[in-house]
């Protein structure tokens, strides 16, 4: 039977693969579990040594084969936090501003996509169709191109692609584009991204499939958990501590491009131009840290570090604590359930490829008495979810407003754009989202040329 290789620079665990939790899992997990599989990737180690080749780790559980290498500390440096994090992180995200370049950081990524290349083209074999996933790995399908395989490769794009002018700023952007040509197809979350991304190839004279695949989630598991999370004892002093007020709930992994000091003075503006909602909301903000080590990751840390302090400094009483801020991770249960308690989901991304936490906050929801999503129209999920309100989270006073107009509004206009996202939601799951773009690949023109 013919294999599915997924090639992420990180790779689950096989418990990770088996509870499948994040969209990405999910829909990768279910995609392999009908078929062998091999998943290669990084190992997590930083026991690689420059310029020895690793030999890959091997473990095989159920129909799945895991095969990852350790990297150098020089080559995680250079190929992870600096190029894949500092350099094309924020130009797909439409930052070039916050871009700092260094030509030995992109040759450091274009080496350990070759090393990547070298370690997983001799565990391959001739039926094999190999599926690339995400920024770090641009170069891989021409890296393994150039190790002789000729199976069919696909690659999709998780976050966004920005306008052709924009992406090819970047110095290297003609060459990782000219290596998109090794793929039969490339996926990308958005129509939007798919005509930048298209208009790039072009602006270089490759030809290529380009298609959008908006990722999903696993709906009814979530809203499994969010039911079931509801009689914790965590949430009930959770709920306790509200003390009946409205909940404003904002999750996100702490990145500059959710929005989140945006957020905060969206809701600053709400207690100051609406004194009514004073001392009647509670906004939640969960940010487990991430990539604390790139420099603007920390700047971002102490510019909500002080927001908060000043927004809680100058609104709080001493009954009420209007902004809670978390930076710390919370368990899944507790989150879907902490989803489903509040009145509004507040998604502010100044850039995102899809955003999955906006589709779970719908799912989480209650539907007798669901709650309001306010969105920014620059997720990748805006498209989908065109019954949320949307907003331009750059404008406090529009944030401002629509908290206002969520918290007013009622029961019956809740139901209807509930109805409208949820339907969304059930349309495009993560498991659909792997299957529609495994097909398309499969319905390419075979690489190796007509076999009859
Ligand atoms: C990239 C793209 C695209 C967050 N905090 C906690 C927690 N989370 C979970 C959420 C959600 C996931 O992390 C975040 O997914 P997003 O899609 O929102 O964002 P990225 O991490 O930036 O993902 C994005 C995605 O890839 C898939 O293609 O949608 O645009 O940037 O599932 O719930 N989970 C737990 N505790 C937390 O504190 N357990």
């Amino acid at each position: 039977m013919a294999r599915l290789v997924i090639v992420s620079n990180r790779v689950p665990s096989p418990r990770e693969v088996t509870q499948a939790a994040g969209g990405l899992t999910v829909g990768l997990a279910d995609a392999i579990r009908g078929q062998p599989s091999l998943w290669f990737g990084w190992s997590g180690g930083t026991d690689g040594v420059d310029g020895t080749d690793p030999a890959p780790g091997i473990t095989v559980q159920d129909n799945v084969t895991y095969a990852t290498i350790p990297l150098s500390e020089r080559q995680l440096k250079g190929f992870y936090q600096g190029f894949s994090n500092g350099i094309l992180w924020p130009v797909c995200h439409y930052r070039v501003g916050l871009m700092n370049y260094s030509r030995d950081e992109l040759e450091t990524y274009l080496e350990v996509n070759r090393l990547y290349a070298r370690a997983l083209a001799p565990l391959l074999q001739p039926d094999d169709t190999i599926w690339v996933q995400d920024y770090q790995l641009f170069p891989l399908g021409e890296a393994l191109r150039a190790e002789g395989v000729n199976a069919r490769i696909g690659f999709f794009l998780h976050i966004p692609f920005p306008p052709e002018q924009l992406f090819r700023a970047m110095p290297g952007a003609d060459l990782l584009l000219r290596d998109l040509a090794a793929y039969d197809l490339i996926g990308v979350q958005t129509e939007q991204d798919a005509g930048n991304l298209r208009g790039a190839l072009r602006a270089v004279g490759v030809e290529r499939p380009v298609g959008a695949f908006p990722i999903g989630i696993d709906p009814e598991s979530f809203a499994r958990q969010a039911a079931r999370g509801e009689n914790t004892r965590e949430m009930g002093r959770f709920l306790d501590a509200l003390g009946g007020r409205s909940l404003i709930l904002g999750v996100d992994r702490l990145d500059y491009s959710k929005g989140i000091p945006e957020r905060f003075r969206g809701f600053d503006r709400l207690l100051k131009r609406f004194p009514e909602h004073r001392n009647k909301v509670s906004f939640l903000q969960i940010a487990p840290v991430s990539r604390g080590d790139v420099a603007e990751y920390q700047a971002l840390r102490r510019e909500l570090d002080e927001l908060a302090g000043r927004i809680n400094g100058e609104w709080a009483e001493i009954d009420w604590l209007p902004l809670r801020y978390i930076t710390r991770p919370i368990s899944r249960k507790v989150l879907a359930s902490v989803h489903r308690h509040a009145q509004i989901g507040l998604v502010t991304p100044l850039r995102d490829g899809m955003n999955l936490v906006a589709k779970e906050y719908v799912a989480a929801q209650n539907p007798a008495d669901p709650g309001v999503l306010i969105l920014s129209r620059f997720a990748g999920a805006a498209p989908e979810l065109g019954d949320a309100l949307l907003v331009n989270p750059l404008d406090p006073d529009e944030i401002a407003e629509a908290l206002d107009q969520a918290l007013r509004m009622g029961r019956d206009e809740r139901v209807t754009r509930w109805t409208g996202m949820n339907t969304a939601i059930h349309a495009a799951t993560a498991a659909s989202w792997a299957a529609d773009f495994l097909r398309a690949l499969g319905e390419t023109p075979d690489p190796r040329g007509a076999v009859a």
